[in-house]
């Protein structure tokens, strides 16, 4: 049964398991969750009511959140690239912190700009970009003599920054002098799962809600 996932490729998440598929040129179905697919939509919130993409689906089983779906994918449909190493505990450690304090801040200040006018919460994007500034101080340290996120592997840890810096950097730059943490963005871009995931996603950037910059 071929591998099915529910997603909108300009979305970080799916890209996070986009990156993880094509690393492995694992074969899936894209299912496009949008207005002009309401089938997929249907199906997706049958799976998964909390309405939070991507999902995997396998025959009859749905896999719900991307790290999961990354160990799911390395133990059912395993390719030459171990996204989850032997020793994994410094992959899945940083996994959880590109996820928890680059995403989701970078997610709210993005979020901010959807809402209405009158309910924007310029408190709560002074603390996300307050943690994403704390972050970047803690990567840049990390990162030193690294090329990937837990050494010389590119693993989970790597799928979750790609898509988390990518974003982070358009809403609150990187500065200039943090080299190893905008080497290391510049060196995720380059990988090609990354590459060819920011590429799918290139016709949506009109929609990106503070106004893509223009590079990248
Ligand atoms: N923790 C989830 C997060 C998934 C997530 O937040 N996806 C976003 C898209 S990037 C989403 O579905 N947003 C729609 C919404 O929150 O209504 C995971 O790792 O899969």
């Amino acid at each position: 049964m071929t591998l099915q996932l529910f997603a909108h490729p300009f979305s970080s998440y799916c890209r996070k398991a986009l990156i993880a598929l094509h690393e492995n040129a694992t074969p899936f179905v894209f299912r496009m969750l949008d207005p002009e697919h309401p089938e997929n939509d249907a199906e997706w919130s049958a799976r998964w009511p909390l309405r939070k993409m991507p999902i995997l689906v396998d025959g009859e089983k749905t896999i719900v959140e991307v790290s999961t779906i990354i160990e799911y994918l390395q133990i059912h449909h395993p390719g030459p690239v171990h996204l989850i190493p032997e020793d994994a505990l410094e992959a899945r450690m940083l996994d959880r912190i590109f996820d928890n304090y680059v995403m989701t801040p970078m997610q709210q200040v993005v979020g901010n700009a959807l809402r209405p006018e009158d309910a924007k919460d310029p408190y709560g994007v002074g603390q996300s970009m307050q943690m994403l500034d704390k972050v970047y101080a803690w990567l840049e340290a990390r990162l030193q003599g690294r090329k990937w996120a837990a050494g010389d592997a590119f693993t989970i840890a790597d799928c979750a920054a790609a898509p988390s810096l990518f974003y982070a950097d358009w809403v609150r730059p990187i500065p200039d002098g943090m080299s190893a943490l905008k080497s290391y963005r510049a060196r995720l871009l380059a990988r090609p799962s990354v590459s060819r995931a920011v590429e799918e996603a290139r016709p949506f950037r009109r929609f990106f809600p503070l106004g893509a910059p223009d590079r990248d």
